[in-house]
């Protein structure tokens, strides 16, 4: 009995304070949203603005790869509320089941969303049913126009894949310094098709040809690696970079701004260029789903929306942002490209898993040099 009594002591103490926790709990989470989102992937003052205007103190951390961010959320728990996933990664991660469906009814901002852009983020998630586009670009080539003239002479193919892929370019460009996105379901792809394979081949051989293309080059590149290429181009200690479209805006935007001399240009290649979709999602485990409402139906504002594309240079997924985006970053070709370039532009496909830990096996060999 008394052991008993105990027992049920222990039980109802436990019960209390669990109780306590839990409540406690819920009203932290209320006043606090966790985001996981891309480096260099929004405005200066978007966090703070929301802040000021929900009273919600946003702790924003930062990734730059997909890699990386599945690696958290398969890990279970991710501690997010908000997420950025691309679209080749979104498929995959909601039949794991990672992701809520979303409540629209809670995002009346909604409606400001592009209905084109949405249909095509549909291939990933039917009807938009647990993402929303954020922004969008390309992956090409981010390039110091005197640098890579001075190397390779006035002709350098910077408007062909040819620059790095063929060896005695990539040797000349190792003396100004070269970088590659370090991403094995980007950069394994672009090899894919400069070789004239499908982007999204699962053939083990086709792979291993991807891979030995840049095992090639590999003594000519300086780095691998998603986000110190902007600074890096900037500040002149890179001559070509394979980045993100907008990153590369970046580096030109700092390049004018310290104002020593340094351009940076981007092109896409003749040959077409791979092209992706970052999705705002909501982790199945969010601590604070009102939160993450709240903040996904901020950055469906027009006038919020804007303002990142007018700071980071993506193009964003919001039509009635379009008239408040700048001329000069609507008018640039790499950032909003023509028709006809949009037309050689392949999606960076969704690899099944088997694929994706063979292709990453690959990278590891490529980056390593063995
Ligand atoms: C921002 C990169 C975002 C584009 N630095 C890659 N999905």
């Amino acid at each position: 009995m008394k052991m008993f009594g105990r027992t049920v002591l222990a039980v109802s103490v436990l019960g209390v304070s669990l109780f306590s926790a839990i409540n406690n709990c819920a009203l932290a989470n209320d006043k606090v949203l966790r985001v996981y989102n891309w480096s260099d992937y929004i405005a200066p003052n978007t966090v703070k603005q929301f802040e000021d205007e929900t009273g919600i103190t946003v702790v924003y951390d930062v990734f730059d790869s997909n890699e990386t961010l599945e690696a958290r959320l398969l890990a279970g728990k991710s501690g997010y509320d908000i997420v950025v996933p691309s679209n080749s990664f979104l498929a995959k991660q909601i039949k794991a089941g990672v992701y809520q469906p979303l409540d629209k009814s809670k995002m009346p901002n909604w409606k400001n969303l592009n209905p084109v852009l949405l249909k095509n983020a549909a291939a990933s998630d039917p009807d938009n049913g647990y993402a929303f586009p954020y922004m969008w670009g390309s992956i090409g080539i981010g390039y110091n126009p005197e640098k890579v003239k001075q190397v390779l002479g006035k002709d350098a193919p910077i408007n062909s894949w040819d620059l790095l892929f063929k060896p005695e370019n990539a040797e000349k460009l190792k003396s100004c310094g070269i970088s590659f996105l370090d991403s094995p379901t980007e950069m394994l792809p672009l090899a894919l098709h400069y070789l004239g394979y499908p982007v999204n081949s699962q053939n083990p051989q086709q792979i291993a040809e991807a891979e030995a293309l840049f095992m090639k080059i590999r003594p000519s590149v300086a780095y691998f690696h998603s986000s110190k290429y902007i600074s890096d181009l900037a500040n002149g200690n890179l001559c070509v970079a394979v980045g993100y479209s907008g990153d590369i805006y970046q580096a030109k935007a700092r390049a004018v701004e310290a104002g020593d001399k340094v351009n940076v240009s981007y092109s896409i290649p003749k040959e077409g260029a791979g092209s992706f979709y970052d999705m705002v999602a909501i982790p199945r485990d969010a601590g604070n789903v009102e939160g993450a409402y709240k903040f996904m139906n901020f950055l469906m504002r027009p006038d919020v929306m804007a303002e990142i594309t007018n700071s980071v240079g993506y193009s964003n997924a919001n039509s009635a942002a379009t008239p408040l985006v700048d001329e000069s970053i609507r008018n640039d070709p790499g950032l909003y490209p023509q028709q006809e370039v949009m037309a050689t532009l392949y999606a960076i496909p969704d690899m099944p898993i088997a694929t994706q830990r063979l292709m990453t096996r690959g990278w590891t060999r490529v980056k390593l040099g063995k």
